[in-house]
């Protein structure tokens, strides 16, 4: 460690030279990592050894992703030596952001879900929590998106170093885990055991990742593991290059699939090695008191993704540790909580029985006895047929894994207000019935460490020279902002540092995608991944009709805008696909219009991942978040344009209803409809898209030259697009709410036509938005289902 700039610079420099090699970026980078590398070590240890000794309860979250981002500048960040060590660079000639940008983003998840997940894990440390994460080591992460012609192109993305890695291997602690094989009864000293014979080994190798928490006191483990033949494997039951080969793919690659189920034998391999590994790899820390485990452990599973926990606990306790089953099953539904993210039909995972029988046997056995036992108390209580349907786990063939998550968990939550509503009422009616203190709701908060302090340093500056720096760690008190979004001068810097943040976002896509932006238009950016109800499609076709407008309407001259679009689709998901081609093509007519682009802009931002995000948000005006009302469970990205003081265009949906609720729907853009007229809709199936065709010319036009192929390239593209909006009976809405997203753009023009207003509504989302920091979600999280302790780092 070190105390001052000098010091840290000396020891850079004398790093550098005892290398030996020709001096460049990239041996700065490598060199700034070991430093953080070891001035974390110390702390990591120091945790460790506090949470052995005092005996701590600890938390383990279960998740298939960790998006995480970049990790060296929020560590330094975190440990307060970022301006330290940036000064100290600056004045050796070097540039920190820059040095910062040689890293590639370990790209360990799809969207909401895995991000949450690495807000989880920064929360947790930074409030002395003893949390930890467990999840997969995919050699390639998400997929780098390209566009050739328009079109979406994946490749793979290869994140892992030869060395200087992130994490680090932890070959000690390297576990095996059995597929196939058969199921046997067999006798030990104590009596009849289960036992699993001849299965396939695979060895899970954990790579442990650092976790720094606020002011680098505490800092809790993240554990990836990643498949590897087992030495236990030596007489496989089939060709040992076969097995090497399918072992290996195992951990090879992330399912692109966001809010999709993926229904593949690779993926249940995946699910149940990050279960097994990761519960072998407790349990081994708690056996000398079993029975006391959901006082010493709490286990989060984030989504159903990691549900054969639940099984995978009831086997340990049950073979490896001769529990009987009551036993085994009172510890289990006392220890795992499990949160859901989603209610769209095609997420909801389902698998054939026949696959669990054969691929995990021994676990099928489990999940057939916990539903057999599950049916025969409900069939006691009198239950009728209808609800024993929807509160089966087991049913003609399929396993439904939601209901195998709640039944297992003491504890089940949504992520939104509005969201677990849903699920209480609709979607889990007859389980909430069932189990009427099990459903709670937690809705989602974000790191204000990486979205505001982080991405926007100047911001933070401002905020801290205005009401002080105990925001920081309370993240509520952004409250006393709201006081100075009257202040003309705090509202002068405020708009000074917005356009420093589109400036820096314009040299960034300049760098990266030779991008130019005029700085002086409204930045209005959607951002977020490519899905039918998040509605990209209604955004692109009202930027047809701004065209139209434009092109027929020799008074509508409307103030220049540039509308941002970034996100990936699933490669299997040929309608978002599709969507992903319309935008280009359109961005290709307006931009190339010399009159329309002197007013409309689109710039596709490809590739879109953590690092854009963090360019993107701070230099925002208008965030959009126009989900068809019911169907975002809660949205993040939301809380972060919010924080960084961009204004809302968005539905009741998700957690935007409470942004609202906060900031007061006077600064936001509120539109569309309400969530029980769409469920109604869908209910009745009394929506016809063709009756606002009929009585509305401008959407009719539209229509009209979408037919003709005027905003489309290729007949595919209009066939898809046409045939969903029409034929399909446009499922998410696009049409019904297209006028009233149209109007409320219009208010946007208005409202920003005076600067002072905007920053003030601005400023005033600002002030609003602490409650959103991931802070209170976990504290929240702790309080209600963990019940952890906070362990001060004593630094
Ligand atoms: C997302 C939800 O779509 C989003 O609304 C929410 O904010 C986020 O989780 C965090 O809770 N879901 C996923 O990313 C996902 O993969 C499939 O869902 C289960």
């Amino acid at each position: 460690m070190f105390s001052s700039k000098e010091e840290f610079k000396k020891s850079f420099i004398n790093r550098i030279e005892a290398k030996g090699t020709e001096k460049n970026l990239e041996l700065a980078h490598e060199t700034l990592w070991e430093m953080t590398c070891e001035w974390v070590q110390e702390s990591w240890k120091r945790t460790n050894q506090l949470y052995e000794e005092n005996h701590d309860k600890q938390l383990y979250y279960i998740s298939i992703e960790f998006l995480i981002g970049r990790v060296l500048g929020q560590n330094l960040l975190n440990l307060n030596f970022y301006n330290l060590v940036k000064e100290g660079l600056d004045e050796l000639g070097l540039e920190l952001s820059e040095i910062e940008e040689l890293e590639i983003e370990p790209g360990l998840g799809n969207g909401g879900l895995g991000r949450l997940a690495a807000c989880f894990m920064d929360s947790l440390a930074s409030l002395e929590l003893p949390g930890h994460g467990y999840g997969l080591r995919y050699r390639s992460g998400l997929f780098t998106q390209h566009f050739v012609d328009g079109n979406q192109t994946e490749q793979p993305t290869k994140w892992i170093k030869e060395k200087n890695n992130v994490d680090i291997r932890r070959e000690d602690l390297a576990v095996d885990i059995p597929y196939y094989g058969e199921v046997q009864l067999v006798m030990g000293i104590d009596g009849m055991h289960t036992k699993v014979e001849n299965p396939e080994w695979v060895k899970a190798v954990p790579y442990d990742i650092p976790i720094v928490g606020a002011n680098g006191g505490t800092v809790n483990t993240l554990r990836l593991w990643q498949a590897e033949v087992s030495e236990r494997a030596s007489s496989v039951g089939k060709e040992y290059a076969v097995y090497e080969r399918e072992t290996a793919k195992i951990t090879d690659r992330l399912y692109p699939d966001d809010s999709l189920e993926a229904g593949k034998i690779l993926r249940l391999k995946q699910q149940y090695l990050l279960c097994s590994a990761s519960l072998q790899n407790i349990i081994s820390n708690h056996k000398s008191s079993l029975e006391k485990l959901p006082n010493s452990i709490a286990i989060q599973i984030n989504d159903t993704h990691p549900a054969l926990a639940v099984p995978e606990l009831m086997r340990i306790l049950i073979d490896d540790y001769t529990l009987d089953w009551e036993q085994a099953w009172d510890i289990t539904t006392r220890t795992i909580s499990y949160t859901n993210h989603t209610i769209l039909e095609e997420a909801m995972e389902k698998w054939g029985s026949h696959l669990i029988q054969s691929l995990l046997p021994r676990i099928y056995l489990i999940i057939e006895e916990i539903d057999r036992r599950f049916k025969e108390s409900l069939q006691n209580q009198g239950k009728d047929d209808e609800t024993l349907h929807k509160l089966s786990i087991i049913e003609d063939g399929v396993i439904k894994m939601a209901v195998l998550a709640v039944v297992g968990s003491y504890k089940v939550n949504g992520v939104a207000k509005l969201h677990t509503e849903i699920l209480k009422k609709r979607e889990m009616k007859e389980l909430n019935e069932q189990f009427p203190n099990k459903f709670h709701n937690k809705t989602n908060g974000i790191t204000h460490r990486r979205w505001l302090i982080k991405a926007n340093q100047e911001l933070s500056g401002l905020i801290t020279e205005t009401i002080g720096s105990q925001w920081m760690k309370e993240p509520e008190r952004l409250s006393e902002l709201h006081y100075f979004s009257q202040n003309q001068n705090f509202l002068q810097d405020f708009q000074e540092i917005k356009s420093l943040k589109k400036e820096q976002l314009i040299h960034h896509l300049q760098r990266d995608q030779n991008i130019i932006v005029d700085p002086s238009s409204i930045f209005d950016i959607h951002i977020k991944r490519f899905h039918g109800y998040k509605r990209q499609l209604m955004n692109i076709l009202h930027i047809q009709m701004l065209y139209d407008r434009i092109k027929r309407d020799s008074t509508y001259r409307p103030y220049p805008r540039t509308f941002f679009f970034g996100g990936k689709a699933a490669p299997s998901y040929h309608f978002a696909k599709q969507v992903i081609k319309m935008i280009n093509t359109v961005a290709n007519k307006v931009n190339n219009d010399p009159l329309a682009r002197q007013h409309l802009h689109v710039v596709f931002v490809e590739n879109y991942n953590v690092t854009h995000a963090e360019y993107l948000i701070p230099a925002a005006d208008v965030s959009e978040q126009i989900s068809t009302a019911s169907k975002e469970a809660s949205g993040t990205g939301n809380m972060k344009f919010m924080m960084n003081g961009a204004l809302t265009i968005g539905t009741f949906d998700g957690a935007n209803v409470e942004i609202f609720e906060q900031v007061g729907q006077e600064n936001a853009f509120v539109f569309g409809m309400r969530a029980e007229e769409v469920m109604d809709y869908e209910k009745n199936h009394s929506y016809d898209p063709k009756e606002i065709i009929e009585s509305d010319v401008e959407i009719k036009k539209l229509m009209e030259e979408l037919v003709k192929g005027d905003w489309t390239e290729g007949k595919a593209n209009v066939d898809f697009i046409v045939g969903q909006l029409l034929h399909e009976g446009d499922p998410y809405f696009v049409l019904k709410d297209l006028q009233s997203y149209s109007k409320e753009h219009e208010k946007i023009l208005d409202a920003y036509a005076n600067p002072i207003n905007w920053a003030e509504m601005g400023v005033k989302n600002i002030a609003a938005s602490g409650i959103f920091s991931s802070d209170r979600t976990i504290q929240q999280y702790s309080d209600d289902v963990w019940q952890l302790t906070k362990v001060p780092s004593m630094y």
